[in-house]
């Protein structure tokens, strides 16, 4: 028997999951599951990289544990956030969370004093987010960009602590928003601007690459499987968009649904002209030479956040049920206005919100969740048109994957506000794309098309056909108008 192995880290929970093949068909399991959250300190908000790194052993152990001798692994986490290095491989810094407050107002002030948001749109086609590493590093601390010997993403960075090895993987590089389009490399100019070398980072390198054993301190103990380490499209969004279960011939997009949702479809070619950059569209790359021409919407982190804050009493499932129950539409909130983005309360934030535009307060849980999911449907829906505009596609099924998926009311939201078919799961999406990944690389299954067929079959869709919806191009118009009141989008 053959195993992959994922580690698939997000911003709220991280995961091992194995799987191989039987019949034909991918069986996964779950081997080793941990919370994640960013760490707050001296005001500022911070990843624990050595518990994250401790946590991948555990979940390799317990592996072993269960029978597991010899494996494939790959790695992926969220994008952005990076790790300085110096001569000697040690971290210079903790590592920021890219929601962290610094990067307010930077992005702003990198266009005004260094180069035109135009200028770095055409080079990168990546959409302008606070927190994309271009600005992340403009607000570091210049000592330390200069004593950095080497700069890696976060994954990148767990592959250099579990191998050794130096690399930059090219999805993930792609967030930093300092790749080249034309050059397919990164951009002197935009290095210069920050007063870096191309020699701080290590060489692109895309995913399917094979890095070899585990370091002989962690292969020699016997205590973890044999590991082949393959190189994961280690941005999460490209493993879930490799995770896609689309194999009929119908135009298709997709929303990877987590703590983000990433709406978009797959492209041979990027699109950076002037409509994507005003409409903030993204062109990260891809696995096998795709990019992902995509939006970032604020996602499942609101619910997430008003759960936290009300004690985790209910978890999502229940939630989801009590908004069900919920009148449709009474309160809405711009989703993706900044104010949303790391607030001291997204309870609040949302409430005041509501108060100010003169709706309903959601005063419990239940309402809370109801004005979350229904604001995110009709963000779905207005970034769909715009895709379908940009592209000059119509998409005729979209595919939800990720977390989010198991959502029923937020699916059919969508559906019915869509007009086409919502196919939800997998769930686990990102673990499996990145599972796909490592399949391909040891020759298990031949490309991407034949590993979405596999995702299908193993782990076959629900379809949510759209219903008529009472006061659509009321609602449509009264969101619209909400969201004029916002201030700045993220
Ligand atoms: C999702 C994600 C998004 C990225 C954001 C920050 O987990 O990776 O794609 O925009 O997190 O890295």
């Amino acid at each position: 028997m053959t195993y992959a192995i994922s580690v698939d880290i997000g911003a709220s929970s991280g995961r091992l999951v194995v799987a191989s093949l039987v019949e034909n068909k991918l069986v996964i399991n779950e081997i080793h599951r941990f919370g994640n959250a960013f760490l707050r300190k001296n005001r500022h908000d911070y990843w624990d990289m050595d518990a994250l790194l401790a946590e991948i052993m555990t979940g390799l152990k317990k592996a072993k544990a269960a029978g597991i001798d010899q494996c494939t692994l790959g790695i992926d986490t969220w994008g952005v956030d990076y790790v300085l290095l110096d001569q000697n491989g040690k971290r210079l810094h903790d590592v920021y969370a890219y929601r962290d407050g610094r990067t307010t107002g930077a992005s702003e002030l990198f266009h005004q004093k260094e180069l035109d948001r135009e200028v770095v749109y055409e080079k990168t086609g990546i959409q302008e987010l606070r927190f994309n590493t271009l600005y992340q590093l403009y607000v570091h601390e210049q000592s330390q960009l200069d004593q950095a010997a080497h700069i890696l993403l976060v994954p990148d960075y767990l592959y250099y602590c579990l191998t050794g090895r130096l690399i930059n993987e090219t999805t993930n590089a792609s967030t930093t928003q300092l790749l080249n389009l034309q050059t397919r490399s990164f951009d002197e100019e935009l290095l210069q601007t920050l007063g870096l070398r191309r020699n701080q980072f290590a060489e692109l390198t895309s995913p399917g690459t094979i890095l070899g054993g585990l370091k002989s301190e962690f292969a020699d103990t016997g205590e973890y499987p044999m590991c082949q380490v393959v190189v994961a499209p280690t941005h999460d969004t490209a493993s879930a968009v490799v995770g896609v279960p689309a194999c009929r011939d119908r135009t298709w997009a997709y929303i990877s649904s987590g703590t983000w949702s990433l709406l978009g479809t797959e492209r041979k070619e990027p699109l950076n002209g002037e409509a994507p950059m005003k409409a903030n569209y993204t062109n990260e790359w891809g696995a096998y030479d795709t990019f992902r021409f995509l939006k970032n919407i604020m996602g499942l982190w609101m619910i997430q956040e008003v759960r936290r804050e009300d004690g985790a009493r209910y978890s999502f499932a229940q939630l989801a049920e009590q908004a069900e129950r919920e009148p449709a539409f009474r309160s809405l909130v711009p989703c993706n206005d900044e104010r949303f983005l790391n607030p001291d309360s997204m309870t609040d934030t949302i409430r005041a919100f509501c108060l100010d535009s003169g709706q309903p307060l959601p005063d419990t849980p239940a309402r809370l969740a109801r004005c979350i999911f229904d604001s995110l449907a009709l963000t779905y829906f207005c970034a769909m048109e715009e895709l379908e505009q940009l592209t000059g596609i119509r998409y005729e099924v979209l595919h939800i994957v990720g977390g989010g998926a198991n959502n029923r009311l937020l699916s059919q939201l969508t559906a019915d506000l869509l007009g086409i078919e919502v196919h939800t799961g997998p769930s686990e999406a990102t673990a499996i794309g990145n599972i796909a990944v490592q399949l391909i690389a040891s020759r298990e299954l031949a490309d991407l098309k034949a590993a979405r067929q596999l995702i299908s079959d193993s782990f076959p869709p629900a379809v949510h056909y759209p219903q008529p919806l009472p006061g659509r191009e009321e609602l449509i118009n009264r969101w619209h108008h909400i969201n004029q009141m916002t201030v700045k989008e993220t």
